[in-house]
């Protein structure tokens, strides 16, 4: 072997996988030694942008004799310890830095560009400004909303009354019931929630069930206000893709049609005293699929359909099959419901990491922050006597935020 350790790295990790495998009898070759990667950076010396504002960060890299080994990247800015030493905390790791802060203050923004074991170091300065502006952690402002058909959805006769009860409740802490499979809402933060690296930077506060009542866990969409015309676009839109996402029961592109109940009918009453009207919500889907949902005795007097939708109405989003069992003999009045483990609201931990965001081909995509955020139900399933499952919205907030002093 010691003859070898006359070359280079690349070639030593060659050479170690032939003396595994073959004997000494081996011919030399002979290998000229690989020139050391050269790397140089070009960065402006100083940025400026107001807190809760995006500036993009954008070095050239020049990169000679990488020998096919891939660079790699790093930012980081000092930050005190809870010591009061200075340490480095890493912001990002792609060659373009999206530089985006809470906190007005003047940073020193340290670049390393790594290609195997040579390292490359700049910096710059970017001056964060105030913005007159005080802002809270929690989304308050309600962009959109419609609720799917649900036994404890809150009517009205028009769209507007409904909306600004939803806002209203919102903003004074209260709940907004979604109803089952596709009712969703939109919601704005007043400032851009920061894509905090590696870390978890949002959560989805839902209603928690009981033993009679059952809860769907909610999926979630955010956008990140790209073009900063204050909305949220189509295409500012991506899925987070949370721990089901992946699933080969998961439905992508799901559309399911909601038809308005006859109030005429009469009721077609099941074979289980709980089913008071099996033929009373019809509903179709975009898979050939076709069906009823059945109104409950307790909910008999209660209208499941948002009265002032029209005589159907189509809701869509990505299904996911959640396990409903039957614990009461096929009696259905007795439950158990799963929930998923990761990446949604209304589980155990609904805190969300912007980097879990994908586009319409289930490609990551990276986000500085977002602005707004979609939350709707997935699920499409009912649990007999105690009807649909459903969700309800609690509170969305920033849990990275930190109220200016
Ligand atoms: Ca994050
Ligand atoms: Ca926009």
């Amino acid at each position: 072997m010691k003859k070898y350790l006359k070359y280079s790295l690349v070639v030593i990790g060659l050479v170690s996988f032939y003396a595994c495998s073959n004997d000494d009898s081996k011919p030399e070759e002979i290998v000229e030694p690989a020139k050391e990667a050269t790397i140089a950076i070009k960065l402006a010396s100083e940025f400026a942008v107001q807190k809760y504002g995006v500036v993009s960060i954008d070095p050239e890299v020049t990169i000679e004799n990488a020998n096919g080994k891939t660079e790699t990247y790093q930012w980081s800015i000092k930050v005190a310890g809870k010591d009061g030493v200075a340490k480095d905390s890493i912001i990002g790791d792609s060659k373009t830095l999206l530089f985006i802060t809470p906190k007005a203050a003047d940073y020193t923004v340290d670049f390393k560009v790594i290609v195997d074991k040579i390292v490359k170091q700049a910096s710059t300065k970017v001056t964060v400004s105030e913005t007159g502006k005080t802002y809270t952690a929690k989304a308050l402002t309600l962009l959109d909303f419609l609720p799917a058909p649900g036994y404890n959805i809150d009517n009205y006769s028009t769209k507007e009354e409904a909306f600004e009860a939803a806002q209203q409740n919102i903003q004074e802490g209260g709940s907004v019931a979604l109803g089952t499979f596709g009712g969703y809402m939109v919601t704005a933060f007043d400032h851009t929630v920061i894509n905090v690296h590696g870390k978890r930077d949002f959560t989805v506060q839902m209603a928690t069930g009981s033993t009679t009542v059952k809860y769907s866990p909610v999926s979630i969409a955010v956008a990140y206000d790209a073009n900063k015309n204050g909305k949220a676009d189509e295409n500012e839109w991506y899925e987070i893709a949370g721990s089901e996402y992946h699933k080969s029961t998961t439905v992508k592109n799901y559309e399911l049609t909601y038809r308005k109940p006859n109030a005429s009918a009469s009721p077609v009453t099941g074979t289980l005293p709980w089913q008071y009207d099996t033929a009373y919500l019809s509903w179709t889907d975009n898979k050939n699929g076709s069906g009823k949902i059945t109104k409950t005795l307790t909910r008999r007097r209660v209208n499941y359909y948002p009265e002032w939708q029209t005589d159907t109405y189509t809701l869509k989003g990505t299904k996911i099959a959640i396990p409903v069992k039957d614990v009461s003999d096929g009696a259905g009045t007795a439950f158990n419901v799963g929930t998923f483990d990761w990446g949604y609201g209304g589980i155990a931990d609904p805190t969300i990491d912007i980097s879990w965001a994908v586009d319409k081909d289930g490609k990551k995509v990276h986000l500085p922050g977002i602005d707004f955020v979609k939350v709707y139900v997935p699920t499409f399933a009912a649990v007999g006597a105690n009807d649909l499952l459903t969700a309800v919205f609690e509170e969305m907030s920033d849990i990275n935020f930190k109220a200016a002093k």
